[in-house]
């Protein structure tokens, strides 16, 4: 089947609101254009984000029960412990409250000011704490992933020619260590292949440099692998991804993805002296090793939010799902990145708005349309987020993609609320020329997305009259 039916009921529902335009209207003014200033209470499909929005299964939510609130040793964390390592394969594993503490944690520890820090595209928390240790993030991704309309089956690999001679200009001591994101959520969402995963191991191997990953989305990377890499299509989702780790030196992951839980996150290593000095920084700022900034309860649904992760028919929706998002767009002529990615579909905002100036925000645009005419939230990945001042010129530099990303939570919209984000879209992109740029009008100086406030422009006389 194209689009396969959920392979699981629903148990527990909440209730959703519909809300006016006016109301609308006037939330999003109070809010400074800006949607993560949005009560969640006035979105009707929220598609903001699918980090720690996933529904969680009743085997879960039984384990949550079962809460060992020990300080030290905690049942939860064995169990949480031998999950971890019985799918990642590294000596260490150490919990921390979600992703970025773990980044934190190791950025901290094993990058000094002056280094460099490869990856394929660095998300942005990550990108955050490597520059935090005064490091230059760098993105390696091969080229085609910057062009939307590129077809190919893993636009998340390494470029490895670039990666060469990153080490060889630097040198391999200014490199502690090269990352690959699974699958490259600045890139969307796409996979990164188990042949470009080796050929990285292979490479970085011979300059000594550990390989981490980032392994937010690990499950659905391993799903792309098997549907898209012959060798492996008789191959386990688990297998696969026991593979894959055993290619790297260790990962950083936010469980608030694949772990299929609303907090959480880990690192995990086979580095002695690493983990020791990390462990030590993780007990002054997050807490005792047994826990890391979690209840044992949550350790106990990320140990059992990890297996079910890496079911075959629980994949096949999911990937599904969003495919069937992707797949209603593009029939329809609206411009979405090409291929769909595992757990998100970005609208190109530069093809959907062609009217607008790239000083007039886009992305932005079109995410604030999209919640203020029905009431669904995605959220910008452009310029407001990747978007830079020079320093020497003052001038805004522009990221190559500009686009509203629509993340899908996982297990908690039914198709038929699929279907209405599909035909919203759709209906706003035959309209889309009444659209508006905006202009921003406040900016933290790190993470600005989050905080910034916006001013509409006025629609412009030819887009009044609908020239
Ligand atoms: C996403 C997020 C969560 C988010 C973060 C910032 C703004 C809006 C939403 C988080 C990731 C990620 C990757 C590849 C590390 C983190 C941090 N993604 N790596 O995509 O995608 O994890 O949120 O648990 O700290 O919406 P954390």
């Amino acid at each position: 089947m194209k689009f396969p039916s959920e392979p699981f009921k629903i148990k527990v529902i909440e209730p959703i609101r519909r809300t006016t335009r006016e109301e609308r209207d006037r939330l999003l003014r109070q809010a400074g254009y800006n949607l993560f200033q949005i009560p969640a209470k006035s979105v009707y499909v929220d598609l903001l984000t699918d980090s720690g929005t996933a529904a969680m299964s009743d085997n879960q939510w039984a384990g949550m029960m079962l809460g060992d609130e020990s300080y030290a040793g905690s049942e939860n964390y064995y169990h949480f412990e031998e999950a971890v390592r019985s799918i990642f394969g590294y000596r260490h594993v150490i919990p921390t409250h979600q992703g970025r503490m773990a980044e934190n944690l190791l950025f901290s520890t094993v990058v000094k000011s002056g280094m460099c820090v490869p990856n394929n595209i660095h998300f942005d928390t990550t990108r955050a704490n490597v520059e935090h240790q005064g490091a230059d993030a760098l993105d390696l991704v091969i080229k085609e992933a910057y062009d939307p309309r590129c077809e190919l089956p893993f636009k998340g690999n390494m470029d490895l020619v670039r990666l060469e001679e990153t080490i060889n200009r630097l040198g391999r001591d200014r490199i502690p260590l090269v990352m690959l994101t699974i699958t490259n959520n600045s890139g969307g969402g796409q996979p990164v292949s188990m042949e470009n995963i080796r050929q990285t191991r292979a490479l970085v191997k011979r300059y000594h440099i550990p390989l981490f990953f980032d392994a937010c989305r690990f499950a659905e990377n391993c799903f792309f692998i098997k549907e898209r890499e012959a060798e492996y299509a008789d191959t386990s989702i688990l297998a696969i991804a026991q593979e894959l780790f055993g290619y790297g030196d260790g990962c950083t992951m936010s469980a608030k993805k694949d772990g299929l839980v609303n907090i959480g996150g880990f690192l995990s290593l086979n580095n002695e002296q690493w983990a020791r000095d990390i462990t030590n920084m993780l007990i002054l700022v997050e807490g005792f090793p047994t826990y890391g900034g979690l209840a044992g309860r949550d350790l106990e649904a990320m140990a059992r939010g990890l297996r079910e992760v890496l079911d075959e028919d629980y994949l096949r929706f999911r990937i599904g799902q969003v495919r069937y998002l992707g797949e209603l767009l593009d029939t329809a002529g609206v411009p979405i990145l090409r291929p769909i990615g595992g757990h998100a579909v970005y609208l190109d905002a530069r093809a959907y708005l062609p009217h607008l100036r790239p000083e007039e925000l886009p992305a932005q645009a079109l995410a604030i349309a999209l919640y203020r005419e029905y009431g669904i939230r995605g959220v910008e990945i452009g310029t407001v987020m990747f978007g830079k001042k020079d320093q020497a010129t003052g001038r805004t530099v522009y990221p190559e993609l500009e686009m509203v990303r629509l993340a899908i939570p996982r297990r908690v919209y039914t198709n038929m609320q699929i279907t209405y984000v599909a035909e919203s879209i759709i209906e706003l992109y035959r309209r889309r020329e009444s659209i508006a740029g905006f202009r921003m009008t406040y900016e933290a100086p790190v993470l600005r997305h989050f905080t910034a406030r916006f001013e509409e422009l006025p629609v412009r006389t030819s887009q009044r009259s609908g020239l």
